[in-house]
């Protein structure tokens, strides 16, 4: 039974993907050089993340729009990634972005609020 609930989640996060891949349309297109300040200003930022997760694929999904080479980390079970996240953010909870900024790490949680934050940063 347990199986089965993976199975039709794992399934289910599958088709979210897809259809957003199909649906997701274009990226933000930014001058060259301002371009190249946002990648580096992308540097300091990670997402922790499922591949099938609902959240995670709309919080990829605002990343992708925005242009946002942001690197992303499997917090999966067997990943040293989720051990990453829970040593540093207190929680295996995705999607999760690690805000690197003079020094100072933050661990954001939930999706609407990495959203906000990215819009504010780089629409
Ligand atoms: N309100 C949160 C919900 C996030 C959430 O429920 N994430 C699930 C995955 S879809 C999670 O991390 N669950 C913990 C786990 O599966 O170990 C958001 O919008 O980001």
């Amino acid at each position: 039974m347990k199986y089965l609930v993976k199975l039709i989640r794992n399934l289910l996060g599958g088709l979210i993907v897809l259809v957003d891949v199909v649906t997701r349309g274009s990226k933000k297109k930014r001058p060259e050089a301002e371009q190249l300040a946002v990648n580096e200003a992308a540097k300091d930022l990670t997402l922790y993340q499922f591949t099938a997760c609902p959240f995670c694929t709309k919080t990829r999904r605002a990343m992708y729009k925005l242009n946002l080479p942001i690197e992303k980390r499997s917090a999966s079970e067997g990943s040293p990634y989720r051990e990453e996240l829970q040593a540093g953010g207190g929680q295996v909870k995705v999607p999760c972005l690690r805000i690197s900024e003079n020094g100072n790490v933050q661990w954001m949680y939930d999706s609407k609020e990495i959203i906000r934050y990215l819009e504010s940063r780089f629409a």
